[in-house]
């Protein structure tokens, strides 16, 4: 089993705003979680091309831990990227939404806000409530390359230590700001960023699609813009071990400091629908 070096990955996402996790996911991995992206693309596909999620330069879905239940227990599977997330976010924080993006082979893309665009990732609570103070990071995102990343298939760009900026990046300039990468790496690698990081996404020039899937790590306390607990069926949660749904924020991975902090598991189980209400343990 890899070990990977929790510390480091940290120490570069808060020195430099990126860090890049080599080679995570094995090729049995990559190849379950194309087939769970193309079947989850091609059930939206009507809808998505209707409303521009889907285009011939782009196919994207939001939410998709709440429509494929492989994506649910990734992040708990395959670890490393949630512990780095950990070490910079705090303990309880959680994993807000994972899209699927993938760019297609067009050699081109729209310049819109689906990651085409220069931008810093939810610039509204990462970036403007520091401006004049210091930077502090609230959330992570976490490019996951299900398809190799590299200048041919559109890599993202990335713009070394601007999560220290306190500057929300101008979104269409004329010509891009110097100082960019390309963040290049095997398929199965984790490309994790400070979401208040500059990036774009790249241009897809190869010959295929650059599947990726990008999971958005924040902290405990944002109410961020979606609500997993409406969008994960209460079938869908019925199935989610302990450790999936505090990774999607559906229970809390620290406890709150009330009576029933000292209780276990089983004991909040046994407990009456009266006794939880009264204890202010979530009856709904
Ligand atoms: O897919 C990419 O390369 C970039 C994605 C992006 O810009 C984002 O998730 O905010």
């Amino acid at each position: 089993m890899t070990i990977y070096d929790i510390e480091r990955h940290a120490g570069e996402l808060e020195r430099d705003g990126y860090t890049i996790i080599e080679s995570v996911l094995p090729s049995s991995e990559i190849a379950a979680t194309r087939k769970a992206i193309e079947e989850t693309l091609a059930s939206e596909e009507t809808v998505g091309r209707k409303y521009g999620l889907q285009s011939e330069n782009l196919r994207m879905a939001f939410n998709a831990q709440a429509k494929h239940p492989h994506f649910r227990s990734m992040p708990v599977r395959y670890p490393a990227m949630a512990d780095v997330a950990r070490r910079v976010l705090g303990e309880d924080m959680f994993c807000h939404n994972v899209t699927i993006r993938t760019p297609l082979p067009s050699g081109a893309k729209d310049h819109q806000k689906y990651g085409g665009n220069l931008h810093a990732d939810w610039a509204d609570f990462t970036v403007k409530p520091f401006i004049g103070g210091q930077h502090f990071p609230m959330a992570i995102q976490s490019v996951w390359a299900i398809e190799e990343f590299t200048i041919e298939t559109g890599g993202p760009y990335l713009w070394p230590g601007t999560h220290l900026s306190l500057e929300v990046p101008p979104e269409e300039p004329d010509e891009l700001p110097p100082g960019w990468l390309i963040a290049e790496a095997p398929a199965g690698s984790v490309v994790m960023w400070d979401s208040a990081l500059w990036h774009s996404g790249g241009i897809n020039r190869s010959d295929r699609p650059r599947y990726s899937l990008i999971f958005y790590f924040q902290r405990w306390w944002i109410k961020g813009f979606n609500d997993a607990y409406r969008f994960i069926s209460p079938e869908a949660r019925a199935t989610m071990t302990q450790e999936e749904l505090r990774m999607w924020g559906l229970e809390a991975g620290i406890p709150p400091n009330t009576h029933f902090r000292g209780m276990s598991d089983a004991q909040i189980t046994a407990l009456t629908p009266e006794e939880r209400a009264v204890l202010n343990i979530a009856t709904f």
